[in-house]
């Protein structure tokens, strides 16, 4: 790939606080921008309404109180941009070849509004041309009928698709004989689930929103909310009000994290007065968590000491904990050197964070990408929760681990079945419920996805077919130019989406792209319009109904989607009445009831409830569904983690201006960039050193660890100074996904690491 570079862009630093009249500001523009203001203005009204559709941008969950409509500067973005009045149609893709499209950026792609039909690629005219919707199931079943084992195909998910249909999806693949589903959340929260699940026996946070009012200090770690959950923002905002200390560990400066004005106050607004967020701002050093963690705790234990019995938790260790022997002795194995050495931070800075930690009677530690995409993630969030325990943060108001989710349902799609590794109880009530043998052998996760199309030709396991429901597989992925190889050597690619993207030009021999209606729209099937769930990043299950009318009469579903290639390619093979479940998506819903009983009994009873209801969550009880039934101390030796001379730890980040690989705009506010997104942001010294100056325009080799020797190019990224740690640099999702290699991923999670890239930067010629 990929696209024309954007233009130079303007540097210039933001002095104002997060939020305010710059958010207001924002959200204005993406609104007149896209479409009609009345339309867009009553689009937004109905954002996570009871009667109203659940927010498609992030994660975090509704305001308790329903009847507040809350503002956020990107949901705003989220729901603009899907409302777009604009349309790719048949006579679009008939004026411009697939190849003329590929050499678009990825924002020009998706600003050309909605897909509206059915669409199959031509490579006679490398067009993409109009297709039935009957033909095309009935080609993607032939395909699939082709194949000499169900193993060579593979079924990706992105975060946004609903309970109802994430749950007929797994369905459909494990009928026709696979688990190789990846999804979005193998490159996302992958080490948090596999983290929490051996420390206190389940893979989600155990806060609530309420927590938030009552906790005494909130550690964010590795989060950017200004920009990509603003609405947790005033959760923070109204936590800093009323005293409670926020600890901040990030290498960036973040603006949203340093002040924020709730742009729906009026007076502040008016005032231009800002709330500050964070008491204490560590700025650690890039992959260097695990180290600092480490150090706080070691000042826990030394308190302890010097004050026997008043710091720790004693009787919550021993009622509830293992291993806490073991963690003493681990920490006091570990030497302040190496801590600071590692952390990047001094041990007085350690001890701010640890006295914090000391005098609040209730604590949530908040983490996202900043931990998870790291070699040594799945051990460093287990200190968070070391760090928990010690004080027996965990299941009383106002405490917890706080995991925050990307995508607005990706917690909810693993809860129905969206997994490469399905556990076996969840497969044998499939069997019971659906009276088939659902196959038991793990699959393949995004890494697992990319070596499997990558294998050689004649390989009987290499993979030849690929379905993505929904999401950009080809730009969100590590490694992009090797993943575009693997797209290419398919024999078929198919995509569920609403708009185009990067995935759409970079494909197989035979390529279709099916439209769907998005969350905004009003879903009408036989019973009347349908409405979907979703579960927000705090396990509440609610129910999500369009209103706006199909971006155009042709789109159907995704759910109605994955019936149709369901009957296409199992005909009367199984016994389920696919038109029936279409009809009245609450017959979905019981049949999710019947697989997971434990969790969705009366599903239909209680989604109904208006803000809908809350799964549970064992840890949060201080049941601990872990081996040894106990929430488990683990202990973890620090990484050295230091590069060769010469080279930076580069992390790949979000704009402001963008939702993954869908860029609204060229700017990034809060961070002082417009007009450009091929910038990399390092600290000054580090320019100087290589007697290199702000606005030089350079070169990027990225060198991998796994791979001695191999190195990967990017070039035509403009240097920004930024107030970051010496050795750390910076860039932009997906414009430096060339550089990720698919082979280095996190130990255990597998998650490709975006957050560490080694690199070397020199100025172009
Ligand atoms: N508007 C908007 N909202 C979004 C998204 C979006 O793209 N746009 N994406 C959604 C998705 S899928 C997700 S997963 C979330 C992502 O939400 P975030 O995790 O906030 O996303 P990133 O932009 O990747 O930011 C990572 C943050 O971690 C910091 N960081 C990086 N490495 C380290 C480290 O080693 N240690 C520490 N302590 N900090 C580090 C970075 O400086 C940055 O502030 O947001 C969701 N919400
Ligand atoms: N280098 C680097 N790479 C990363 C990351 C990083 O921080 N750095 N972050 C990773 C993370 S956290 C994530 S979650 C992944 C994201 O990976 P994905 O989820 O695969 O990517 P998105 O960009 O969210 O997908 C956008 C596309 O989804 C489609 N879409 C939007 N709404 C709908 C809908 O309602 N239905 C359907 N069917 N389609 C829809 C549109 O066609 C749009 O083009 O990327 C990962 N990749
Ligand atoms: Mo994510």
């Amino acid at each position: 790939m990929s696209g024309k570079h954007d233009n130079q862009g303007k540097i210039k630093s933001y002095a104002s606080q997060a939020g305010g009249w710059g958010a207001l500001k924002g959200s204005l523009k993406h609104v007149v921008k896209n479409r009609g203001i009345t339309r867009s203005m009553l689009t937004l009204l109905r954002v996570n309404q009871p009667e109203g559709f659940d927010c498609p941008s992030c994660a975090w969950p509704d305001p308790k109180d329903a009847s507040s409509f809350e503002f956020c500067e990107n949901g705003a973005k989220a729901v603009s941009f899907e409302a777009t009045a604009k349309r790719v149609t048949p006579d679009f893709f008939a004026k411009h070849t697939v190849t003329w499209l590929n050499q678009q950026t990825d924002h020009w792609l998706e600003d050309q509004g909605r897909l509206t039909d059915p669409m199959r690629y031509n490579p006679t005219t490398d067009h993409y041309e109009p297709i039935a919707w009957d033909d095309a199931f009935r080609e993607i079943a032939q395909q699939l009928q082709a194949l000499d084992s169900p193993d060579q195909a593979i079924f990706y998910t992105s975060g946004r698709a609903s309970n109802e249909a994430a749950f007929l999806y797994q369905l459909f693949v494990r009928m026709y004989g696979t688990n190789n589903m990846p999804d979005c959340s193998n490159m996302c929260h992958e080490s948090s689930g596999e983290a929490l699940s051996e420390s206190i026996g389940i893979g989600k946070g155990t806060v609530r929103l309420d927590d938030f009012e009552h906790a005494d200090a909130i550690f964010v770690i590795g989060q950017n909310p200004g920009t990509n959950h603003p609405r947790m923002l005033s959760e923070l905002e109204k936590a800093s009000r009323r005293g409670a200390e926020i600890v901040t560990l990030n290498p960036l400066r973040e603006r949203g994290l340093e002040q924020f004005t709730h742009p729906q106050h009026v007076m502040p607004m008016l005032k231009n007065s800002a709330t500050s967020i964070s008491s204490l701002y560590l700025q650690v050093t890039l992959g260097g968590d695990l180290a600092a963690l480490k150090g706080i705790i070691k000042h826990v234990l030394e308190a302890e000491s010097t004050y026997p019995g008043k710091v720790l938790d004693h009787e919550f260790i021993r009622e509830h904990t293992a291993g806490f022997e073991e963690l003493v002795r681990d920490i006091e194995n570990t030497s302040w050197e190496s801590i600071e050495i590692q952390s990047g931070l001094s041990r007085e800075q350690l001890l701010r964070a640890a006295d914090i930690y000391v005098k609040s009677k209730r604590v949530i530690i908040c983490w996202a990408m900043g931990l998870t995409q790291h070699k040594h993630a799945v051990p460093t969030i287990q200190q968070v929760v070391n760090l928990l325990l010690l004080r027996g943060n965990l299941g009383k108001p106002g405490a917890g681990a706080c995991p925050v989710r990307g995508h607005s349902n990706v917690q909810g799609d693993r809860t129905v079945g969206i997994t490469e590794r399905p556990k076996p109880a969840f497969l044998d009530k499939l069997a019971e419920v659906f009276e088939f043998e659902p196959p038991r052998g793990h699959g393949h996760d995004v890494v697992g996805a990319i070596e499997g199309m990558l294998e050689p030709a004649d390989s009987p396991t290499r993979c030849r077919f690929f379905l993505g429901l929904g999401g950009n597989f080809v730009a969100a992925s590590p490694d992009t130019d090797r993943v575009s190889e693997a797209m290419n050597r398919c024999d078929m690619t198919v995509h569920i989406s609403t708009k185009l993207n990067r995935s759409h030009v970079v494909h197989g021999k035979n390529a279709l792209i099916l439209p769907c209606l998005g969350r905004t729209e009003r879903d009408e099937q036989a019973s009347g319009p349908q409405r979907v769930s979703v579960e927000d990043s705090m396990s509440q299950v609610h129910l999500s109904h369009g209103k706006n009318p199909p971006a155009n009469a042709n789109l159907r579903s995704e759910c109605a989607i994955i019936a149709g290639l369901s009957k296409a390619t199992f005909g009367d093979r199984y016994k389920i009445d696919w038109d029936a479940l279409i009809a009245d998506y609450d017959r979905i819903r019981d049949l999710i009831a019947m697989v997971l009983p434990g969790i969705y009994s009366d599903f239909n009873k209680r989604v109904h409830t208006p803000g809908g209801f809350y799964l549970g969550n064992s840890a949060a009880e201080l049941k601990f569904e872990t081996a040894n039934g106990k929430a488990n101390f683990v202990a973890a030796a620090i990484p050295d983690l230091t590069l060769p001379a010469g080279q930076l730890r580069l992390q790949t980040l979000r704009s402001h201006d963008q939702f993954n690989t869908t860029v609204y705009d060229m700017d990034d506010r809060y961070r002082g960039i417009y007009g450009t997104r091929h910038v990399v942001l390092m600290n000054a010294e580090d320019l100087a050193e290589r007697g290199l100056t702000d606005g030089d325009m350079l070169n990027i080799t990225s060198h991998t660890i796994e791979e001695q020797g191999e190195q990967r190019h990017v070039s035509g990224f403009r240097a920004v100074t930024f107030d970051m740690p010496r050795g750390c640099a910076a860039g932009y999702f997906p414009e430096l996904n060339p550089l990720v290699s698919y082979k280095s991923f996190a130990d255990r999670s597998r998650t490709p690491l975006s957050k560490f890239i080694p690199i070397t930067v020199e100025k172009m010629p």
